[in-house]
């Protein structure tokens, strides 16, 4: 399906996938690459419409079910309306969280059975995969100070999950890098951030020669 370059960033929360993701879309932009930025839940408006119900601490509950079955309803609309089209045209789209992230959140932090997330994920983007994905690791103590520190405020519904949540949504990811270690590249996220842009360099500078 893609002519351009399908990029993800992945990790738990304040891993600096922001961060990298810009960084990232500006040094291919500086090399002439033309690049989308975009993200998930997100990136049209209706989808981000939905990010803020996923997103939001309300009194309705909302089961590990509905959350996932709205990551995926959301990620429909980005596919369709941005990131495939943008593929097609031979752009190149860096995009902050992607499938993987429901694979490690709803399927390793909360329990959804693996084979209803990939089917959903079958539905939803059948020919569409990541050329690469990078992982951004670290303890989830280490990524929930950093984010915490950050916000200084109201937490979202995952930003007050526990620290178990976020260890079994790490081990998640680490176990889906052990799977396809071709595809997804797991950086060290505790080193410091021009060692971590080094890293993605180096990923990203064989993609392009490629
Ligand atoms: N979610 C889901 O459950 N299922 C899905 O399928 C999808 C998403 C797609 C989106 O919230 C939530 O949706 C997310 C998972 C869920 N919740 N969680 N957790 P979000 O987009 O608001 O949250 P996030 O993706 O976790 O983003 P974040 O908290 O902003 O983290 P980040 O992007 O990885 O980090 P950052 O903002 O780039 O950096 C955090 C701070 O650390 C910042 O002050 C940086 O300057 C600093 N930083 C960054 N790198 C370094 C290094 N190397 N050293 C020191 N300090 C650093």
């Amino acid at each position: 399906m893609s002519a351009g370059s399908f990029i993800t960033l992945e990790g738990i929360e304040g891993a600096g996938k922001s961060t990298i993701a810009h960084y990232l879309a500006e040094s291919l932009s500086r090399q002439g690459i033309s690049v989308l930025l975009t993200r998930e839940p997100g990136g049209t408006p209706l989808a981000e419409r939905l990010r803020q119900i996923v997103l939001e601490r309300g009194n309705e509950t909302l089961s590990a079910v509905s959350e996932t079955l709205l990551m995926f309803a959301a990620r429909a609309l980005h596919v369709e309306n941005v990131i495939a089209p943008a593929l097609r045209e031979g752009r190149w789209v860096v995009c902050d969280r992607f499938t993987d992230a429901t694979r490690a959140y709803q399927g390793g932090g909360r329990g959804v059975d693996a084979a209803l997330i990939e089917s959903l994920a079958r539905a939803v983007h059948p020919q569409l995969a990541p050329d690469c994905t990078l992982l951004l690791d670290l303890p989830a103590a280490a990524g929930l100070a950093r984010a915490r520190a950050r916000n200084a405020g109201a937490e979202d519904r995952f930003e007050a999950e526990t620290l178990e949540f976020f260890e079994r949504v790490r081990n998640a990811y680490r176990t889906l890098a052990r799977r396809e270690p071709e595809r997804i590249h797991l950086i060290d996220a505790t080193a410091p951030l021009e060692a971590v842009q080094r890293s993605v360099q180096g990923i990203v500078a064989g993609m392009i020669r490629a």
